[in-house]
């Protein structure tokens, strides 16, 4: 007789998990840096609201800085606003929301100031043009009274950030304490009201601790949940698997909720693919903008220079021909060099080091070697780790760069994500606002960081400076619909069901075989992890096909999806953690299915580079210079796909 399986992991998941109901005035879902901003803040605006913060993860050390930055990529500084605004237009390809864009650009500095004040460590560029770090940059002074930055490019300014996460969570757990904060909790679905039509009245999850289920009641909702990860399939296999760029805990959740409830979406098509160091998936911004690093390609030239490189961009004029050319055209010219064979494309990372040696003394050198690594130990470990692992001393050896697996954000260099209100002044048309800044078309639903759509280059500084705007707006909201009180149209009942329904599938059957991970009745969400992302690399655009699809390639793989969402009903979880992949899956596959409906509504490329749609290889602005959105509908599970109207706001 074969030997019943057992359940495995470390907390065990029963049948029946506790139920823990709360009430509040204000619901902050995430605990990253758009969170840490509204938690701040809502100490400035809330009076005697009670506001709740519930983050999946540890706040100290959860979302995209968890291993800290090694640059905070948007301080203002000097700068006037408005060439801020042209700078995310440009590298976004044309069609981006002016008024959020200017908006988090005049808020945003203000956030940095407080990161310095709290601790954090602001490079400083002395009066002989010497940087200075660490502790001896604030002899130097503090930003706020006017000390200079190390800028690397126009926008980016230099940090010693490893500790950047701790000291920005800090200041938001001060500010809102401790009570009310929740953190090892997953909210998985937003609650609609029974009541009041469009409207959400809190969230529902379940903690990666305990059998328990939470459900929040919330007069309003702040979603930032960060972006998707592990969408697709990651370069890094075998030894290598688990690697990504992007925070592998953030699951699309941002974008499942809104949509879910019937939020609007929009430019769901834009993915990031970002350029990184290979294997290691180290960020290049340091490398090419401190140390002034060059690519070069296999034949040893730098292809940036060439006649085949110029014609390649002139083809996407004028963004490919504008002074600095936009990430997703940086990355096409790398690609169309290693499809003609000329790769593999390196960073010269040993010219540029010795270019900066030749002004240094013994000490400055040894200094900058240290940095050198510094930008990796203090923002993506592992591929420091990784240098050593392979001898690479980085002022002998050039490093391989690559375009990794796609990303879909809304705060770096990409802008998916949920269509919301702007500021409500005169200079915001009427088709931009929604009643209040940051407030989704769902009433009480807002958003911020990753999760807003159409207004990319926030990253760290302008994601916390959003948070801050939104719950503002938020306590607004509130005050003006004070009556209000939230009545969840589902049952207590009903949200453990479909909370615990993987955990109730896997105890009813997981005895049937000697090994539980292999079972006719579930599937465990590693297997349907490789079953996603091995469909959406090779139909969706991902590196398998040096991201190209078509028409013919997504339907097929949205006839996938259909298969997949069934079978995201026979996930099975026997512990806690597995519970949390299961639904980490379903909120996956929503998110890449919508990135997937959206390529194929959008019939040109609007991002080479980041992906093509093959059978519309060019961009083509007479009938796509527009905002693609899309809309489900809760109550009859049809999406709509609409085309909105690109309003340019700042000149
Ligand atoms: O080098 C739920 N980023 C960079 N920004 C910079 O300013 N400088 C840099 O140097 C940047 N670089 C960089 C960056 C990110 C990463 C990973 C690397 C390098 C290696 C980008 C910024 O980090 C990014 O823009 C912001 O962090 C975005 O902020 P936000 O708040 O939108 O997302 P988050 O910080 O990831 O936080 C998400 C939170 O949500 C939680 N969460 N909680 C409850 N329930 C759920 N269902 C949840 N789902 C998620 C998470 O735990 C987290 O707290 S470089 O490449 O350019
Ligand atoms: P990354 O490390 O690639 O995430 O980039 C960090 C910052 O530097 C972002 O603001 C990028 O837009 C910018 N950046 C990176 N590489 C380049 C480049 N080659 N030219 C101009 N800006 C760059």
């Amino acid at each position: 007789m074969a030997i019943p399986s057992k359940p495995t992991g470390e907390l065990l998941a029963v049948r029946d998990p506790e139920v823990e109901e709360r009430e509040v005035d204000l619901l902050i879902i995430g605990g990253g840096m758009a969170a840490c901003g509204a938690a701040f803040e809502a100490k400035k605006w809330s009076g005697d609201m009670k506001v709740l913060l519930v983050d999946k993860a540890a706040m100290e050390r959860s979302g995209a800085v968890a291993q800290g930055l090694s640059a905070i990529n948007t301080y203002i500084g000097e700068n006037p606003i408005e060439d801020y605004v042209e700078m995310v237009r440009n590298d976004l390809m044309g069609i981006t929301r002016d008024d959020l864009v200017y908006d988090v650009g005049r808020h945003v500095d203000d956030s940095v100031h407080l990161f310095e004040e709290w601790g954090l460590p602001c490079w400083k560029l002395s009066p002989e043009g010497k940087n200075i770090d660490g502790a001896k940059g604030l002899e130097l002074g503090l930003l706020k009274d006017g000390a200079a930055p190390v800028r690397t490019g126009k926008w980016q300014i230099m940090i010693n950030g490893e500790s950047y996460k701790c000291i920005v969570a800090e200041a938001a757990k001060k500010a809102l304490g401790e009570e009310n904060i929740l953190e090892r909790v997953y909210l998985t679905k937003l609650l609609l009201d029974a009541n009041k039509e469009n409207t959400v009245a809190g969230a529902c999850g379940f903690s990666v601790r305990d059998n328990k289920v939470f459900i929040i009641k919330a007069k309003s909702t702040l979603v930032a949940c960060g972006g998707a990860v592990n969408i697709y399939m990651p370069r890094s296999q075998g030894e290598g698997k688990g690697r990504a760029w992007f925070p592998v805990w953030n699951s699309g959740s941002g974008y499942t909720l809104c949509m879910e409830a019937g939020a609007e979406m929009t430019m769901m098509e834009n993915r990031f693919t970002p350029t990184r160091f290979k294997d290691g998936y180290g960020p290049v911004g340091a490398w090419f903008l401190l140390f002034k690093a060059k690519v070069q390609n296999g034949m040893g030239e730098n292809y940036l220079l060439s006649d085949f490189t110029k014609a390649e961009l002139e083809k996407y004029a004028p963004y490919g021909t504008a002074a600095v050319t936009p990430t997703c055209l940086r990355n096409h010219v790398m690609l169309a060099e290693m499809k003609e064979g000329r790769g593999p494309v390196f960073l010269d990372t040993p010219t540029a080091l010795a270019a900066l040696a030749a002004k240094l003394d013994k000490k400055e050198l040894k200094h900058l070697e240290s940095e050198a690594w510094e930008d990796f130990l203090d923002m993506t470990c592992g591929q420091a780790n990784l240098w050593c692992a392979n001898n690479i001393e980085p002022e002998k050896t050039m490093s391989e760069i690559m375009p990794t697996e796609p990303y879909l954000l809304g705060s770096h260099s990409g802008c998916c994500g949920v269509w919301c209100g702007g500021p409500m002044e005169d200079w915001v048309p009427d088709a931009y606002k929604t009643g209040y800044n940051r407030m989704t078309t769902v009433n009480g639903l807002f958003i911020a960081g990753d999760v807003v759509g159409a207004s990319g280059h926030k990253f760290s500084s302008g994601s916390h400076a959003e948070g801050r705007i939104a719950i503002k707006a938020m306590c607004k909201y509130v005050g003006d619909n004070a009556d209000y009180a939230p009545a969840p149209k589902e049952s207590a009942q009903e949200v453990v069901d479909y909370l615990w329904q993987p955990v109730r599938l896997f105890l009813d059957n997981y005895e049937y075989t000697t090994t539980n991970d292999i079972n006719p009745n579930y599937i465990k969400p590693s297997g349907f992890s490789m079953r996603l992302m091995k469909a959406t690399n090779e139909y969706g655009a991902g590196w398998a096909t040096y991201y190209q699809t078509n028409g013919t390639n997504l339907k097929i793989l949205m006839e996938m999806f259909k298969v997949m969402h069934e079978d995201s009903f026979k996930l099975g979880a026997g512990d806690l953690h597995e519970l949390l992949r299961a639904h980490e899956m379903r909120h996956r596959l929503w998110t890449v299915e919508l990135h997937n409906r959206h390529m194929l509504f959008r019939e040109e490329s609007r991002y080479p580079g980041f992906y093509y749609r093959a059978d519309f290889p060019n961009t083509d602005d007479e009938n796509w210079f527009c905002f693609g959105n899309s809309k489900y509908d809760p109550a009859s599970g049809e999406w709509t796909m609409i085309k909105k109207e690109y309003i340019k706001v700042i000149p």
